[in-house]
């Protein structure tokens, strides 16, 4: 009989109050699964009149999603606060305490463009610590560390299976939801992304917006065995973060949101507080490695909560063969 998730919680996977909190996320997620998979026949898709602080087209599901994780997470003693994609600013639950110690940051619903296509979706989340002299409320100066400080990561992926994938900080494990029972069931204990791989993700239109790096690394790419890298490669691009993440998670790959010339004074298009950052746990904490055009994702120091960010993470070798490319792209010819 597979682990619960209730029990890898309740057997020490975390102290009592991030496991609370986690399970908290996992219970939101849940029913967002069910919302998810009733699609049309709950009335839940189309667009709203609004626009979120991105500036994005709001999709029902988008903030549905974000009202039951408001909802079920502020019930955890340990949650002192809430921060997500959809909200301008900071959402402070309870003063913080040496018992109500922790951050909530999310994507309530990544790859929401995608709803009402029926391709897969998730949510991404990320938990920091916070604490303070005397009791108070958070602001959004708490939320603004490195994702290196990250307590536990994680997404769900909406999808043919409704999977779970988290770390705590010591490795990643994978819980699928069975729905006839509501009950989280581990399908993965350890997650291990394999060190070489022969797929990459990108969305290929941007090409001649690229900076010469990428461009030099998806070139040998398209060489295949033709060219350096003596061996052929194959693309995907669900335009789905969670998706693309989720293949990697499962059988490796790179996955590239690189800065384009498009909006050159626009780091990517994904946000590094509650996209970037998580996934890069997830992905270090598997084995495999993410980086930001500069450095480690996980060492970038945040300046404001809704920061975009170039994302390029996966197979440890490609990322480490992008992050050759970069340097050697600043040094004098
Ligand atoms: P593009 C979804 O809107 C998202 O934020 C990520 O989930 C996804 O990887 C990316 O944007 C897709 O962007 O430009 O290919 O539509």
């Amino acid at each position: 009989m597979p682990v619960t998730l209730d029990q890898f919680l309740a057997d020490g996977a975390a102290e009592p109050g991030l496991a609370q909190l986690i399970g908290a996320v996992a219970d939101a997620c849940a029913e967002i699964s069910a919302l998810v998979r009733r699609g049309a026949a709950g009335e839940v898709l189309g667009a709203l009149e609004s626009e979120n602080v991105q500036g994005e087209v709001q999709k029902k599901l988008d903030v549905i999603s974000n009202d039951i994780l408001l909802e079920a997470c502020a019930k955890a003693p340990a949650l002192a606060g809430m921060a997500s994609e959809e909200m301008d600013t900071v959402h402070p639950v309870r003063p913080v305490t040496d018992e109500a110690r922790y951050l909530l940051l999310f994507d309530p619903l990544d790859g929401s463009s995608n709803i009402d296509v029926n391709v897969s979706i998730g949510t991404i989340f990320s938990v920091l610590p916070v604490s303070a002299e005397a009791p108070r409320d958070v602001t959004e100066a708490d939320f603004l560390q490195p994702g290196r400080n990250q307590a536990a990561a994680g997404y769900v992926v909406y999808g043919p299976q409704t999977t779970l994938v988290m770390t705590f900080g010591r490795g990643v494990t994978a819980f699928t939801l069975d729905p006839e029972t509501d009950q989280w069931l581990q399908v993965i204990g350890a997650v291990s992304i394999p060190r070489e791989t022969k797929e990459f993700a990108i969305n290929a239109s941007n090409m001649r917006h690229w900076a010469p790096p990428v461009r030099r690394y998806i070139d040998d790419c398209l060489a295949g065995e033709t060219g350096a890298r003596g061996k052929n490669f194959n693309m995907r691009w669900v335009a789905s973060m969670v998706a693309d993440v989720h293949r990697i998670v499962m059988r490796g790959g790179v996955f590239l949101y690189p800065w384009d010339a498009r909006e050159p004074n626009r780091a990517g298009k994904l946000r590094l507080m509650y996209e970037a950052n998580p996934m890069a746990m997830v992905i270090e904490q598997a084995g495999g490695a993410a980086y930001d055009g500069f450095g480690p994702t996980l060492d970038a120091k945040p300046a404001s909560l809704h920061q975009r960010v170039s994302v390029m993470l996966g197979s440890a070798a490609e990322v480490e063969r992008l992050q050759r490319l970069h340097e050697e792209a600043l040094q004098p010819a």
